[in-house]
């Protein structure tokens, strides 16, 4: 089974800046294929010859831009439909709308974020916005569960409205073992899995490059635990958004997100290739 890597840089109503985020994924994924193409020791790498490809989306002209949602969806369901496995590097995390309409109520989506996006304040657009976008879906959403988010400001109804579970950073800090357990247990009873990581869920000491950092994120091996606790081969694929690379410190984000993209690769190509 193949991965595509959808490039979706798609930042408008928040978080301009961070399409630019997506494009340098998707020259990650290239710079993979381009290596193992070359490389000619053998090397974990071989798990990834000629199974991966990247698409772009261009969001150059008013039609491109007008279409947004429309061809976002599309583009995910030829991915989905061919029984690849889809890497999705959007921009803000609006943009990843166009996989969850996609994906369907049936589906699980395992989101890390710092934020849960249903926030409807004093100062927060009543239009369709990257902040609020999960309540003003219109559509029939997956199921949500969120992981790592330090809101301070939502009720626990108005939470329950839009998520079946969340994993708040203090209950993480107090526990990860526990959240594993929980996000094993769900994962395994969904027919579909899809991880969704808003790049603001790790704290901004690892990954400073977000335009909505809050401090108390997950640090990089609660990150991998949990990711553990959500994969298996039920995974459809992971999303990245909101990586604003013009905020990045001497590459530390890019570091971060570039190994964690290979990871991800690996952890998919390698199943059943290893002992
Ligand atoms: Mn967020």
């Amino acid at each position: 089974m193949p991965s595509t890597a959808v490039v979706f840089p798609f930042d408008l109503f928040g978080s301009a800046g961070a399409g630019a985020g997506a494009r340098l994924l998707g020259d990650v994924v290239r710079e993979i294929i381009d290596d193992t193409a070359q490389e000619t020791r053998p090397s974990r790498a071989d798990a990834l010859r000629g199974k991966l490809r990247v698409k772009e989306a261009a969001f150059e002209t008013l039609e491109q831009v007008r279409d947004w949602r429309k061809r976002g969806r599309s583009l995910a369901r030829q991915v989905l439909k061919a029984g690849d496995f889809l890497l999705w590097f959007g921009g803000n995390h609006l943009s990843v709308l166009p996989v969850l309409d996609e994906l369907g109520p049936d589906a699980l989506v395992i989101q890390f974020d710092a934020h849960l996006d249903v926030y409807r304040f004093h100062d927060t657009t009543p239009e369709l916005s990257h902040g609020n976008f999960l309540r003003l879906a219109g559509g029939p959403l997956p199921k949500l569960v969120n992981v790592g988010h330090r809101d301070l400001f939502l009720t626990p109804m108005e939470i329950a409205e839009t998520f079946a579970a969340t994993f708040p950073a203090p209950a993480l800090a107090i526990n990860p073992d526990r959240a594993a357990k929980a996000l094993r247990e769900m994962a395994s009873a969904a027919g579909r899995v899809w991880i969704d990581l808003d790049c603001d869920a790790l704290d901004p000491a690892y990954l400073p490059a977000v335009p909505e950092p809050l401090p108390f994120g997950l640090s990089p091996p609660v990150f991998l635990k949990l990711l553990d606790a959500a994969w298996s081969d039920k995974v459809a694929g992971f999303s990245v958004s909101e990586f604003e690379p013009g905020r990045d410190v001497r590459d530390t984000s890019l570091n971060l997100l570039g190994w964690l993209v290979e990871y991800v690769l690996l952890k998919k190509h390698e199943a059943g290739t290893t002992p």
